[in-house]
């Protein structure tokens, strides 16, 4: 049946109760989308089938949507309710692993359906489907960009039928032509297992990339075993295959049977003790066996004429400066910090009167990393460190009086990210991107990066308590309402660069450019003149020191159920609407 003669009724507003297994990316958007037409959207972590069964009780939802679910959802809560399954895979595709068989397998489309939970795990009515073209990636970046895409349409549509009344969901009917998929079983460590001496590297990318961020492909690297992340391919380097070629900002090159690939994250599979469980950069996780390695550096503007991976790189073109830097999961230690503040720097000496912070292509930032001080000999030492490289950071680009510095987000931000955006002149969003403009979720960190200084100057005071207080997402559009963001950019990963390319050297060709540079130096001494960058700093770091050195251990434990993933006890009172009791003081 045709959607068009669905669209009559005016839509109403729905009271959507979110049972996912934790509140990751596409939760997130699916979350920041849908409230922002209106709805009422709760959230519920999948805890246990009767943690469950009160949220639904508590909240009474119109509809209970899946969208990260790895656990069966009781008969209880289906047979009495709406529960919408948002799976990653084209219609007919079952199964918990779909996005790495589809990777693995080489799928040139894929998709997202949203189907209705009932006994049959995948194999309920479908509601709606979204197809996309796949693109070389890796499983986490195709998650947060076509599939995140991909399911706020998908939800949006199903939401639509629903409300319409008079549109039936589709039975999952393998005879149908459009239904091309079929169950895939949960992927082995055995399915994607390297075979140095007969894969390629396209071969060896699919499978590390089919992992990657979760659970990473197992393989041995001298005498132990280890999860591999973040694969790039080296169209250079060439030697045995399977041998370790080079190291470079801490990722390795190894060789395959026609080139090599740079692997910059590892996990030991069985840690020893004094190690971690976590991903670490793979030269610190190897040691020895990585430090021998010939060191295979690039000049920061080095222009390579084949494939390679480089963390922090600068490139101009048409009197504009570009700097990406491509943080794996947007996480910046301190080295990171100082080498992209030494970047900043020397930009900032380039002919060029306009500046793009590029970011990564997958996360703009997150701030500080919290895996590296996880991993350091004094956590507490090493998030000082850290936030004070951040905070360097920070004050370069802020003193950066010679450019008009523009912060260009691909992907998203978070907590120290977003206010290392906000150091820029002006911030560009890429529609689709999702912002947490807040430190407090990580165990009521009061946070830096000057942000007491550069937040209410864009979106005033109150906004910028209701903000830090709320440690709620937004998308794109909401940050630039609110003032955080200037412009908000249509269209996928590929057509945003183009984009932010053309308006970039259209800036750095205008006439207002002079005059807005002049303008940028006067407002940076008046504002230095009411109350010196120093001292923001030095409050805000005082406040850190507590978080870090103080009798309140909360961001220390915090973290490390962040860093080591643990199971999470219960939804907090800021997600879950239905759990918060009026007048109360919520718990964090
Ligand atoms: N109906 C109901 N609940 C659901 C779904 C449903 N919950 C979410 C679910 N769809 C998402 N899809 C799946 C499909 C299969 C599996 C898990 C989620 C699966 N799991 C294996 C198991 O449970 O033994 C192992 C998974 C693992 O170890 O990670 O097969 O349609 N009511």
């Amino acid at each position: 049946m045709g959607l068009e003669r669905c669209r009559k009724k005016k839509l109403e507003t729905m009271r959507i109760l979110f049972l996912t297994h934790s509140f990751n990316s596409l939760s997130q958007r699916l979350f920041v989308e849908l409230t922002a037409r209106g709805h009422e959207v709760s959230i519920e972590f999948d805890i246990n089938d009767a943690v469950a069964e009160e949220a639904v009780a508590l909240f009474q939802p119109a509809l209970i949507v899946a969208p990260f679910l790895k656990r069966a959802i009781p008969e209880s809560i289906w047979r009495n309710h709406l529960c919408l399954i948002v799976h990653p895979g084209i219609k007919g595709d079952r199964g918990p692993s779909s996005l790495d068989w589809a990777i693995l397998r080489g799928e040139t489309r894929w998709g997202v359906t949203c189907l209705q939970a009932d006994a049959e795990m995948d194999a309920g009515d479908i509601w709606s489907a979204v197809e996309f073209e796949m693109r070389d990636a890796s499983k986490g970046s195709l998650y947060r960009n076509e599939v995140a895409d991909a399911a706020v349409t998908a939800v949006l549509e199903a939401i639509e039928k629903l409300q319409q009344g008079n549109c039936q969901p589709e039975p999952l009917d393998y005879s149908r032509d459009d239904v091309r998929g079929q169950w895939h079983c949960l992927m082995s460590q055995a399915e994607r297992c390297i075979d140095w001496r007969r894969d390629d590297t396209a071969t060896v990318l699919r499978k590390v990339r089919s992992a990657d961020g979760v659970p990473g492909v197992r393989d041995r690297i001298g005498e132990r075993d280890y999860f591999l992340y973040n694969a790039h391919p080296e169209g250079d380097l060439s030697g045995v295959p399977g041998a370790l070629l080079a190291r470079r900002d801490g990722a390795i090159c190894r060789a395959t049977i026609d080139g090599a690939v740079w692997i910059t994250h590892l996990r030991p599979a069985v840690p020893e003790s004094g190690e971690f469980g976590f991903k670490l950069p793979a030269v610190q996780v190897l040691g020895e066996l990585a430090a021998e390695l010939p060191l295979s550096e690039l000049a920061i503007d080095a222009l390579p004429q084949h494939p390679t991976w480089q963390e922090i790189r600068y490139r101009e073109a048409n009197g504009v400066g570009y700097l990406h830097f491509d943080c794996y999961n947007g996480a910046m230690d301190s080295s990171q910090c100082m080498r992209l503040r030494d970047a900043v720097l020397y930009a900032a000496q380039r002919p060029v009167k306009v500046l793009v912070l590029m970011g990564g292509c997958d996360f703009w930032s997150n701030g500080i990393h919290l895996n590296q001080i996880e991993a350091a000999d004094s956590a507490s030492d090493e998030s000082w460190r850290n936030i004070n490289a951040m905070d360097d950071l920070c004050q370069a680009l802020v003193e950066n009086c010679q450019q008009l510095v523009i912060a260009a987000m691909q992907g998203n931000a978070g907590a120290g990210g977003v206010f290392l955006a906000l150091a820029a002149d002006e911030v560009w969003a890429r529609n689709g991107v999702v912002l947490n403009p807040h430190y407090k979720g990580m165990g009521n960190l009061y946070g830096s990066e000057y942000w007491t200084y550069l937040l209410p100057k864009r979106v005033g005071e109150q906004q910028a308590a209701a903000l830090t207080h709320n440690r709620l997402p937004l998308s794109a559009r909401q940050a630039a309402d609110a003032g955080l963001l200037d412009l908000v950019i249509e269209g996928d990963s590929f057509s945003f660069v183009a984009a932010v390319q053309a308006r970039a050297e259209a800036l750095s060709l205008s006439e207002q450019i002079d005059e807005r540079l002049d303008r940028k130096r006067t407002t940076r001494l008046h504002d230095e003149q009411q109350k010196p960058l120093s001292a923001y700093r030095a409050e805000e770091l005082e406040k850190m020191k507590l978080n870090f050195f103080g009798f309140d251990p909360s961001y220390h434990v915090a973290r490390y159920h962040f860093v080591e993933k643990l199971p999470k006890a219960r939804t907090p009172a800021y997600l879950a609407r239905h759990r918060r009791v009026v007048g109360a003081k919520q718990r964090p």
